[in-house]
């Protein structure tokens, strides 16, 4: 196998001289290549020539960025989001960037620029509301899951997909920190968390009650092994609003906007596919869910009525958007023996457990590792009593999401 060569700053325009395809689309001779990676786990550079062109090179490392040299991690990976971006590109292709190859030889992925677009927590956390992308989210994966399951293709097509896109060191990633990791007290023996604590003082009781409530670790469990073995669909596998890019049109201001949204029709694209895998196309509803809950706690917590307002319809309105789009393509199902009542059946069970994964994965950023932005940046009198808000709802969701449905999910804790 060669020898790992990561891209540096400086070395960026002479690999893309030697990608040939890529030179209708910046001029390697006048490129300057900024590293712009502030994710987990991989490299991030901008390539932008003389005239303004531009694009972007993702390079995996043998480790994880956010951990160092002591937490090694396939590269590989990058093989798995140039899939994720491949399955996207045929069967929605709005919902992502442009995809413009990979180089499995150097693990390097080219895509699109979304130069003028933004992190959607980013956004969130700033307070704007960008009304709109939750139903673009929710009808990509109704195309992920009727384009890339068995409704979309022939049962040996199938097993061969799903086969081919095993991902299983970043499945373990998964399953150790959103399953298992937060309900018990971590021990670092690897060096690999070095210095990170588990969550924020605050929270210590409410962690240690959460930790002995048998009815949430039995859903948890549950989870867990519907993650494990439901192998349904080419899942995006770690839809976070961090892995989500929005933007606002120019146009005019829709009828009946909210005040802050300004003008233009809101465009969102997911990135950052590298956890795709075969599997259940609730989890990345869920991802959504739990990151809008967290969202949503920082909201209330910084007396953003407005967008807590939003934010509480943003459930609902993509799981409509999902049902609307899964019922549009229903009658084009490869295998017409799948009856309408087996449909509205599974979709009740992908409401209920999206509702499950939501919880698991807010409990998540709040207790372990990889924690995100929201809740934790909130200043010292606001993040306890907000962390408490998203912690106890997020529970509910999963002790109770046989029962709920989710337009009350967001209303739970009031
Ligand atoms: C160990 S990688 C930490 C987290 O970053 C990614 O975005 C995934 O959510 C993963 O769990
Ligand atoms: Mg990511």
């Amino acid at each position: 196998m060669a020898e790992f060569s990561p891209l540096t700053e400086a070395t960026v325009a002479a690999y893309l001289a030697s990608r040939p395809e890529l030179a209708d689309l910046v001029d390697p001779a006048s490129v300057e290549a900024t590293e712009i990676g502030d994710g987990n786990l991989n490299l991030v550079f901008r390539a932008r020539d003389r005239s303004g062109r531009s694009l972007i090179l993702k390079q995996a490392l043998p480790y994880l960025r956010a951990a160092g040299e002591a937490w090694p991690l396939t590269i590989e990976r990058a093989a798995a989001e140039a899939r994720a971006y491949e399955a996207a590109t045929a069967l929605s292709p709005t919902s992502i960037p442009e995809f413009h190859g990979y180089d499995a030889e150097n693990h390097i992925l080219a895509m699109e620029d979304l130069a003028d677009w933004t992190v959607w927590r980013t956004a969130l956390d700033a307070g704007e509301i960008h009304s709109g992308a939750e139903v673009e989210l929710g009808r990509y994966l109704a195309r992920l899951y009727m384009g890339t399951g068995v409704m979309g293709l022939s049962g040996p097509a199938f097993a061969e997909a799903d086969a081919e896109s095993s991902n299983p060191a970043l499945c373990r990633i998964t399953e150790d920190l959103v399953f298992t990791e937060p309900y018990t007290e971590y021990v670092d023996t690897t060096g690999r968390r070095a210095g990170i604590p588990q969550y924020f003082p605050e929270i210590s009781d409410l962690v240690a009650e959460l930790r002995a409530d048998q009815d949430l670790l039995d859903g948890v469990s549950d989870l867990k092994y519907e993650f494990m073995t439901r192998h349904e669909a080419l899942i995006h596998g770690d839809l976070h609003t961090g892995s989500v890019m929005v933007r606002r049109g120019q146009e005019a201001r829709p009828t009946g906007a909210l005040t802050s949204e300004g003008g233009g029709r809101v465009e969102a694209k997911a990135i950052d596919g590298e956890f795709c895998f075969y599997g259940p196309i609730a989890f990345d509803l869920g991802a959504l869910f739990g990151n809008w809950l967290l969202a949503l706690g920082r909201a209330r917590a910084l007396g953003r009525t407005e967008q807590a307002v939003w934010l509480e319809t943003l459930p609902s309105a993509a799981f409509e958007a999902f049902s609307d789009e899964y019922w549009r393509l229903w009658p084009d199902r490869v295998d017409q023996s799948f009856s309408d009542g087996f449909a509205r059946r599974r979709l009740g069970e992908i409401e209920a457990a999206a509702i499950g994964f939501g919880g698991t994965k807010a409990i998540r950023r709040l207790i372990g590792f990889a924690r995100t932005t929201d809740i934790d940046t909130l200043g010292p009198d606001e993040r306890g009593p907000a962390a408490e808000f998203v912690l106890r709802t997020a529970a509910r969701w999963v002790t109770g999401r046989h029962s709920l449905r989710v337009s009350e999910i967001m209303a739970v804790a009031r």
